[in-house]
């Protein structure tokens, strides 16, 4: 960490600093959060493999559109970006129906002003990835709306642009995951504004964090799907019976290390790449 940096913000488990007025570092902890609340334990790493992965992501989305990153750090867990101004809505792309989305389809039929086909199952691909943007709550849960309640915070052309490049990157990273036994059922994005009102893509982007990583192989359609990095730690919680209330309960070793070892495997299976040579060199996922 710069001597210099000053706190700008605070996420459940990353933290912003200022480095000066134009760049950003952005620092990704272990911690781990489920069932909303952080818990007492860590996951080593965890925060390694997600700078990693987001910065393997942006490398390999430049053709589609500019992003924030400037630097990654030696420890592998800082990204140094440049400042933008942000976009008050958050880009959720959807590609299978899950979590909010399929609450939303079960009560009305439609997702964010998406009418789906009728019969649609839980877990469900759909026939066509959807943009379902969701206000920033600062404090509880986003809120899911459809383009008419996001045009009431910004621009028309912008929200437009911001779709069509949300729906382009899930298109790529999802045929991309899908080949290495991934599905990325729906993932969040953010973006920014630059100094020339082009939109960058920001954040961390195409993560376990940011998305809904399920395995492949255990894919079907009609029910609830196993998390690929967090199925552990919600297995476990369940057992133990704990009422999701903070705090949580501290994991026992192996659950981190189950737990450990899947956030690896999604690196290695999705970067190509050796965790460790990660580690040794984290420029090895820009190349
Ligand atoms: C920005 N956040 C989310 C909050 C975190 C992250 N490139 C950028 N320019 C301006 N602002 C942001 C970014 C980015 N990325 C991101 N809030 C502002 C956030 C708290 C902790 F790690």
């Amino acid at each position: 960490m710069p001597e210099a940096a000053l706190h700008v913000g605070s996420g459940k488990v990353r933290e912003l600093y200022a480095l000066d007025d134009e760049r950003l570092l952005l620092v990704a902890s272990d911690r781990i959060s489920t069932f909303d609340v952080v818990l007492p334990t860590e996951i080593p790493d965890k925060g390694r493999v997600l700078t990693g992965l987001s910065a393997f992501w942006f490398s390999r989305t430049r053709g589609i559109c500019p992003n924030h990153l400037l630097a990654l750090g030696d420890n592998g867990r800082s990204t140094e970006c440049r400042r933008l101004e942000m976009l008050p809505i958050e880009c959720v792309v959807r590609g299978y129906l899950a979590g909010s989305g399929w609450k939303d389809y079960r009560a009305t039929g439609a997702v964010c002003g998406h009418r789906l086909p009728a019969g649609l199952d839980e877990s469900a691909q759909l026939p066509e990835p959807i943009f379902t943007p969701a206000t920033k709550a600062t404090t509880g849960h986003d809120e899911n709306i459809d383009r008419e309640q996001a045009l009431a915070l910004m621009d028309s052309n912008l929200f437009d642009e911001a779709e069509r490049l949300s729906i382009e990157l899930y298109r790529f990273a999802a045929e991309y995951a899908r080949e290495r036994g991934i599905v990325i059922a729906d993932t969040k994005f953010e973006f920014g504004v630059d100094a020339g009102g082009r939109l960058v893509l920001a954040d961390e982007a195409l993560t376990p964090d940011s998305s809904r990583f399920w395995p492949a192989d255990e894919y079907r359609a009609g029910a609830g799907q196993p998390s690929f990095d967090k199925q552990f730690v919600r297995d476990y919680c369940e057992a133990l019976g704990w009422d999701k209330t903070s705090p949580g309960p501290e994991l026992p070793a192996d659950v981190v290390a189950g737990t450990r070892a899947r956030y690896i495997e999604a690196f290695e299976r999705l970067t190509g790449l050796s965790f460790g040579d990660y580690l040794a060199d984290p420029s090895v996922v820009l190349r």
